[in-house]
């Protein structure tokens, strides 16, 4: 069947289908057989997905997530189920066993990812409101039950990873980012000496029909070489900063940072903690002016900075988009929105879908096929669908929408897809893939102001 006669109801159903069949009961796993645990970022997606169609469930995602809390207030990136079979690096090999902040019981990696969950928390409590009691009833007690965990989070965030108060967040790790290995990373990545790693045998490369779809040995290698260094240390804060060979600044982070904090001072708000909401409002503020302050004059993309090389870092990525996410001065947003739907983004002649890829095919470093150096990522354009749809930017929301449909309407839910051609790659029947497909299909009433 061809991808234009698939009706809304078959597109849910089969979305819907993804998320149980990645349903371990508490926790999603982010794909079937390549990622068998779950994952931060992912969660908070997969959380607004269910919110359409479950709302308790939705809940038990972010519940089952933030358990995994460390005591520092960090949330870890991965969530480990019991089998450590199926992912390399798996929870051992993290060696947080040992780490002082870890909570008992629970198995975890030892660094963090975009803080996305207050969107995810604010997708539930509209989804609960819409459909009212019981529904209703266990949003707003999970609100009040979770809000100092999501605050925490935050409040580690600001403290631990911009210390000097920059308005930009400081990672440790490629994988941090959620950008694994985008050529955002190439410089930093380049300057690093693996010591002795020990070895390893990767599982990844076992579930992609082409292996090239992923990151190479070398690439592995320093991922793992990074983790041995924060091992070292126990994952003490302090000390990871003085040991990692990876610091740079991370301007999508920062982005959602400031994005992600507005929202929870509006959740802080119906908590009546007017407090902590002018904290969260001061910390947006801080953070959207720290993405700002990235934007290259010239190419009007905003830029992450390498904190170990003392310099910026300019690529043409779909990061340079952070402004958009953040919100902020409209000028620089103005021009941004013109920059994205421009030839080289959005208006790329050779694009099937007016989507952005995660590097534009204009730029050298592009690679149509190879996971963060070119392929369109479907939760990327929901997240970016929301802060348009936040800032009034109706015809824009409303492109991303219909062509994000068109393109989920071939019923793989792809990791990641083939800019091109369409194709999905990475793993198939990935879970927060569904769960954007849900979101823009429920979004369909979404009211926004033009
Ligand atoms: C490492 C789960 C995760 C996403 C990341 C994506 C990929 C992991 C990997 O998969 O990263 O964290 O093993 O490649 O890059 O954004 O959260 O879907």
């Amino acid at each position: 069947m061809s991808s234009d006669t698939i009706s809304t109801e078959q597109l849910r159903t089969s979305a819907i289908e993804v998320l149980r069949l990645n349903d371990l009961g508490t926790m999603t796993t982010a794909a079937p057989n390549l990622y068998p645990h779950m994952w931060s970022w992912d969660a908070a997606f997969v959380a607004i997905g269910l919110a359409r169609f479950d709302v308790p469930r939705a809940i038990t995602e972010l519940r089952t997530l933030l358990a995994a809390q460390w005591t520092t207030g960090m949330i870890p990136h991965i969530v480990f189920t019991d089998d450590d079979t199926g992912y390399f690096p798996g929870f051992d090999r993290w060696g947080t066993a040992g780490a002082a902040a870890l909570p008992d019981g629970t198995k975890s990696s030892g660094i963090c990812q975009p803080p996305v969950h207050a969107i995810a928390v604010r997708h539930i409590l509209d989804r609960a409101r819409e459909n009212g009691g019981a529904d209703q009833e266990a949003a707003e007690a999970f609100l009040a039950e979770s809000f100092d965990g999501w605050f925490a989070w935050h409040r580690w965030l600001a403290a631990v990873r911009d210390p000097d108060g920059v308005g930009l967040i400081e990672i440790h790790h490629g994988w941090e980012s959620g950008f694994d290995n985008s050529p955002r990373w190439d410089g930093p990545y380049a300057g690093i000496r693996p010591g002795r790693v020990e070895p390893f045998t990767r599982r990844d490369t076992l579930h992609v029909a082409d292996v090239s779809e992923r990151p190479d040995d070398a690439e592995y290698t320093k991922y793992l070489w990074l983790v041995q260094q924060m091992a070292s240390v126990g994952y003490d804060d302090d000390a990871v900063q003085e040991v990692v060979d990876f610091r740079v600044r991370d301007v999508f982070f920062s982005g959602i940072m400031s994005a992600a904090s507005d929202v929870l001072a509006g959740l802080a708000d119906e908590l009546g903690r007017s407090g902590d909401a002018t904290e969260l409002r001061h910390m947006s503020d801080r953070f959207r002016n720290g993405v700002d302050s990235t934007v290259d004059p010239v190419s009007g993309l905003a830029r992450d900075y390498d904190v170990l090389a003392g310099r910026w870092i300019a690529t043409d990525t779909v990061s340079g988009f952070a402004p958009l996410i953040a919100g902020g001065r409209p000028d620089v947003l103005a021009r941004q929105r013109s920059i994205l739907q421009g030839p080289e983004w959005l208006g790329h002649p050779q694009l099937l879908f007016a989507l952005p890829p995660s590097t534009s095919p204009s730029s050298p470093a592009f690679r149509p096929r190879t996971y963060w150096r070119g392929p369109v990522w479907p939760f990327l354009n929901l997240l970016l669908g929301w802060a348009c749809a936040r800032d009034g930017q109706l015809g824009l929301y409303r492109t991303l929408r219909s062509e994000s449909l068109r393109q989920l309407s071939d019923l793989t839910f792809g990791e990641y897809y083939e800019p091109f051609t369409g194709e999905p790659l990475g793993s198939l029947a990935q879970a927060w893939t569904a769960a954007a497909a849900l979101e823009w299909l429920g979004g369909e009433g979404t009211p926004v102001a033009d």
